[in-house]
C-alpha cells in the first residue's frame, strides 16, 4: 500500500534545517526564510563540509536563523555576532565562519565591530538581511532606513541620512561585497558560494521585506507585492562604485557583485608578523586538539 507521508519527496533544503523547531517565528511574506533557502542551496552547490561551518547570529528576527539551521550555530548577544565569530575563527582557523544577522544588529549596535572586522580583513562571511528597520522590536528607524520612510519612531517620516552598507564595508576594506534582494534567489546562492571560496571579509547584503512593519507602514503591500516591486526596481550593476549604490525610499535598487579583490587576511598578516619577530619561537594556533599531557604526579 502507498504510504503517502513516506513517499513525499524530501525538500532538498530540509536536511539543513532543524525541522523539530518548526513552525518558525517569521511572519507570512517575511523574506528571512527565503534567504535561508538560498543559503542552504549554496551549501549544497559549494559542497561545503558542514562540519567545518559555524554560523553566528545576533539578536533580531534575522538572528533567529541560528536556531533553525542544522549546523554548529550560536545565537549571541545584540551587536556581538562579529566579535564572537572573530574569536571562533582565531581559535580554530580551519572553521568556515558565517555571520548571519540583521541590518540593525550589524550596522547600529554592532557597527563598530563591522567596520573593524572589514578593516582587519577577518576571514568571515557576513550575510546581512536588510529589511531597513529594527523589525523584532516593533519597526523602529535603523541606520539603514531610507529618508522619508515611515517607521514606529518616525511616524512623520525619517530625515536622517542612511548608511549605504556596501560603501561602508568597501571603504573599510572588505574583499567581497555584493547586494541582492530576496527576489534574486539564485544570484544570492551564487554569491554565498563565492564568499565561501574567498579568503577574507565578505559581505552580502540581502534586501528583504518586513511586510508586518516596514511594508505595511510604507503602504508597499504584502510579501508578493514586494517581490514584484524588487523585480521592477532592481538593476544589476556588477562592479558599480559602491558610493553610487545607496538606497532611497522608492528608487532604483542597484544589485550585483560590487567588490571582489585580494588582500591578505588578518591571520596571514598575523602569522607573517610573528614569524618575523619570533622566528622559531612562534607557535601557530591550529585549532587541533592539544596533545594529551602526561600527568606529573605519575
Ligand atoms: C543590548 C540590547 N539592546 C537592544 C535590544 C533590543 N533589540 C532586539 S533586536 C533589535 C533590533 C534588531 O534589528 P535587526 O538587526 O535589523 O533585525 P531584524 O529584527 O530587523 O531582523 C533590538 C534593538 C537588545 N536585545 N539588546
Ligand atoms: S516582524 Fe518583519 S522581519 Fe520580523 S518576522 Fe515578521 S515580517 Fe519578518
Ligand atoms: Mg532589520
Amino acid at each position: 500500500m502507498l504510504n503517502v507521508l513516506e513517499d513525499q519527496p524530501v525538500n532538498p533544503v530540509e536536511p539543513f534545517l532543524r525541522t523539530d523547531r518548526m513552525p518558525h517565528i517569521w511572519c507570512p511574506g517575511c523574506g528571512i526564510g527565503t534567504t535561508v533557502n538560498s543559503f542552504a542551496r549554496a551549501l549544497i552547490e559549494s559542497k561545503a563540509d558542514l562540519n567545518s561551518i559555524a554560523l553566528v547570529s545576533g539578536i533580531g528576527c534575522t538572528g533567529r536563523v541560528a536556531g533553525y539551521v542544522k549546523l554548529d550555530s550560536f545565537h549571541t548577544t545584540h551587536g556581538r555576532a562579529i566579535p564572537f565569530a572573530t574569536g571562533l575563527k582565531l581559535a580554530n582557523p580551519k572553521l568556515n565562519v558565517v555571520v548571519y544577522s540583521g541590518d540593525g544588529d550589524l550596522s547600529a549596535i554592532g557597527g563598530n565591530h563591522l567596520i573593524h572586522a572589514a578593516r582587519r580583513n577577518i576571514d568571515l562571511k557576513v550575510i546581512c538581511v536588510n529589511n531597513l528597520i529594527y523589525a523584532m522590536t516593533g519597526g523602529q528607524t535603523a541606520p539603514t532606513t531610507p529618508g522619508h520612510a515611515t517607521t514606529s519612531t518616525n511616524p512623520y517620516g525619517t530625515f536622517e541620512p542612511a548608511f549605504n552598507l556596501p560603501h561602508l564595508v568597501d571603504a573599510a576594506g572588505a574583499v567581497y561585497v555584493a547586494r541582492w534582494t530576496t527576489f534574486h534567489v539564485r544570484q544570492l546562492s551564487r554569491a554565498i558560494s563565492e564568499a565561501f571560496a574567498k579568503r577574507g571579509f565578505s559581505f552580502i547584503e540581502v534586501i528583504s521585506p518586513c511586510p508586518t512593519l516596514y511594508q505595511r507602514r510604507n503602504k508597499m503591500g504584502d510579501g508578493l507585492d514586494t517581490m514584484k516591486y524588487y523585480k521592477e526596481k532592481s538593476k544589476v550593476k556588477n562592479g558599480a562604485p559602491t558610493g553610487e549604490v545607496g538606497l532611497t525610499l522608492n528608487g532604483e535598487i542597484a544589485v550585483g557583485k560590487f567588490v571582489d579583490r585580494e588582500r591578505p587576511d588578518y591571520q596571514t598578516l598575523m602569522r607573517a608578523q610573528y614569524v618575523e619577530s619570533l622566528g622559531e619561537r612562534y607557535i601557530e594556533v591550529t585549532g587541533d586538539p592539544e596533545p594529551e599531557m602526561e600527568c606529573a604526579c605519575g
